[in-house]
């Protein structure tokens, strides 16, 4: 029989499923396989009747229906199942064939694979697929990475199924080499932490500092939802504020507060660390579902510590402007820093990143989309190396406006005893970031001091290294200097 079909995707739970019957919607032939075959009868009697998708029960059934170069997408588990499935696609593809995964995995394994299945002549790409099992069938962000010889055969596809923004702009575009795609995933994935946190400190202040009720706040994260917030996760809050349980009252009340996660958030902050990048917010976000999950010491230490009166004055409209404006800036300053981070991990591993398009890919079909990505790409179009989305005009603008009121919440939290881990971490890290000088010279000579580390000095040039010997009586050796 005549190759027929477009692609292959391997991996029938419900993201691999949904995704074949969007590139179906789009008129692409698709052959489905899975480890367990019955799945693929299941699907193919079910959810994919009356479609074209062809069911495969072997991989070599499956390869024989594919037209060249060959495409194979993975929805399978992040890790040792991806591995396996590689080993065994190597054995039935071609040199110039192209493997794709499609799951969440981490990075590095992305930058091994692709070195891997390039080394036997074969193409790769690895990339994120963001916007769960609604956005897979209707139009998820896709950011692919890789073989860049890859992306030409992939573009038709990937670019037809997923979401689209203002004149049928597709979310997808290709992000880098390597692990480039999954790296934006796994940023995406730590920028939503921080977003999220970022609504739920605003909520936080409106419910115990303004007493206001879940209505109330509803009617609050619809009017956000029409301005510059106007994102998804304002939409569903404005949704979720509005949820009442079966007995007629507020569902949010009824829900336990400590916060689950499954990693991506802290696969983020740790190559923070690699790296060296402050992402001081979305490490804020990460801790903070740590602190709520401590439920029961928390339990204990309210009953010792309790703020008195947690209620702020004034004007409660005024407030709650102060507090969107607050939510604003910060928000800014967390993008800001995920940029950061995707600039130095593009430097350190040899990626040509699109940070332009990275915002375009963003700005639909997943959980951050919002009108504010919208901005940051015409930061990136107007400056494509930004070193720094704070120096943007836009931006700059933005962040003056809501300074004053910024300062105002952070301010009255921390004097009411209000936590808002993420909205204070923001403003300090604003605050560290304009500051032409900060106390670390102090910090070097406390280094100095008592490691012999070496400092550089004002009136000396960069790179000149000095070691003083601080109570006279240590030597003249300076251990080396290092940077992180
Ligand atoms: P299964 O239906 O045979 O379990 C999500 O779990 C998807 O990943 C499913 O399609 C599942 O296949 C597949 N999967 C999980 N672990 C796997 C492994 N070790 N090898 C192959 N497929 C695996």
């Amino acid at each position: 029989m005549e190759p027929k079909a477009d692609i292959a995707l391997i991996g029938l739970a419900v993201m691999g499923q949904n995704l074949i019957l969007n590139m179906n919607d789009h008129g692409f032939t698709v052959v489905a396989y899975n480890r367990t075959t019955s799945k693929v009868d299941d699907f193919v009697n079910n959810e994919a009747k009356g479609t074209k998708v062809i069911g495969a029960h072997s991989l070599a059934e499956m390869v024989a229906l594919l037209k060249r170069p060959r495409r194979v997408m993975l929805m399978v588990k992040a890790g040792k199942a991806v591995d396996e499935f590689i080993e065994q696609l190597l054995g039935v593809l071609e040199p110039g064939d192209i493997i794709i995964d499609g799951g969440n995995s981490l990075f590095e394994d992305t930058i091994r694979r692709t070195k891997y299945v390039e080394s036997k002549g074969l193409l790769y790409i690895g990339t994120g697929v963001s916007g769960g099992e609604e956005g897979a069938r209707r139009g998820p962000s896709i950011m692919p990475g890789g073989s860049p010889a890859a992306w030409e055969h992939v573009k038709p596809i990937f670019q037809a199924i997923s979401a689209k923004v203002g004149e049928n702009v597709p979310c997808c575009d290709w992000v880098g080499e390597g692990g480039a795609g999954h790296y934006v995933k796994m940023t995406h994935n730590g920028i939503e932490y921080g977003d999220m946190q970022l609504t739920c400190e605003a909520y936080h202040l409106m419910k115990d500092g303004l007493g206001m009720t879940p209505d109330e706040m509803h009617e609050v994260f619809k009017e956000w939802n029409t301005g510059e917030l106007d994102s998804y996760l304002v939409e569903i809050t404005r949704d979720i504020l509005a949820k009442k349980d079966d007995d007629g009252t507020p569902l949010v009340d009824k829900i336990l507060d400590t916060a689950g996660q499954k990693g991506t958030g802290k696969w983020t902050v740790i190559s923070s660390q690699d790296m060296g990048i402050p992402i001081t917010l979305i490490a804020e976000a990460v801790y903070s579902r740590c602190v709520s999950a401590m439920k029961d010491q928390r339990v204990q230490a309210a009953k010792v510590f309790k703020p008195k009166n947690p209620k702020f004055s004034g004007d409660r409209k005024q407030w709650v402007n102060d507090i969107r404006q607050a939510l604003y800036a910060s928000k800014i300053i967390s993008y800001t820093q995920g940029y950061m981070l995707m600039r130095a991990a593009a430097k350190q591993y040899g990626w040509n990143l699109n940070n332009g398009g990275i915002a375009l890919m963003w700005r639909g079909g997943c959980i951050i989309r919002s009108a504010f990505l919208g901005d940051i790409k015409k930061a990136f179009d107007k400056k494509p190396n930004l070193d720094n989305l704070l120096l943007d005009p836009f931006f700059k603008k933005a962040i003056k406006g809501c300074a004053r009121s910024w300062r105002k919440v952070v301010a009255t939290a921390v004097k009411k005893g209000i936590p808002v881990p993420a909205f204070s971490t923001a403003l300090a890290f604003f605050d560290g970031i304009r500051s032409e000088r900060l106390p670390a010279n102090l910090l070097q000579a406390q280094r100095d001091y008592f490691g012999a580390h070496t400092y550089e000095r004002v009136d000396k040039p960069r790179g000149e290294f000095f070691h003083t010997n601080w109570t006279g009586t240590g030597g003249r050796v300076a251990s080396s200097t290092y940077t992180v």
